[in-house]
């Protein structure tokens, strides 16, 4: 098994043209394809999903079991608000990385707070697009130190 989730939550199809002042130009596509290039290097591949629907992103989180070896999230603004997204990544117990575009400590201040970062190997914001790439570097660095 060398499968990872990538899950991407509310808003985030309409990167490319959302606030690209905040979000920047690169489509959630051009992201995708990214990682797919990025986990060929470091030898996993890479299933992408994404969901403007809190219920089918904990589904998608709970089908991750035996099918998945890491979890690259962006759960867009359910991030600051979700305690059901919460237990769904603590229930699993697969190693999860958060990501954000944007450096969410920064901004205004409902956004300084995550439900994700508790239940995460850590958080990688701030980088834009190569925030997934980075959360990618940073799951398979983990992961090889299990596999040691
Ligand atoms: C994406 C969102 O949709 C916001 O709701 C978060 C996050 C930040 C991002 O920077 O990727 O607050």
């Amino acid at each position: 098994m060398s499968d990872i989730l990538v899950l991407n939550g509310p808003n985030l199809n309409l990167l490319g043209t959302r606030q690209p002042e905040v979000y920047g130009s690169t489509t959630l596509a051009m992201i995708e394809d990214a990682c797919r290039d990025r986990a060929q290097t470091l030898r996993y591949t890479v299933t992408c999903v994404q969901s403007n629907h809190e219920g089918e992103l904990i589904d998608a989180i709970h089908a991750a079991r035996g099918r998945h070896v890491g979890i690259i999230i962006n759960a867009g603004a359910y991030t600051h608000s979700s305690i059901a997204l919460m237990d769904a990544i603590a229930s699993v117990e697969i190693p999860t990385v958060e990501v954000h575009l944007s450096n969410i400590h920064a901004r205004e201040e409902f956004r300084h707070r995550s439900y994700i970062a508790p239940v995460s190997l850590g958080q990688i914001c701030g980088f834009g697009a190569t925030g997934y790439l980075l959360a990618m570097e940073a799951l398979a660095v983990h992961l090889s130190k299990g596999a040691a």
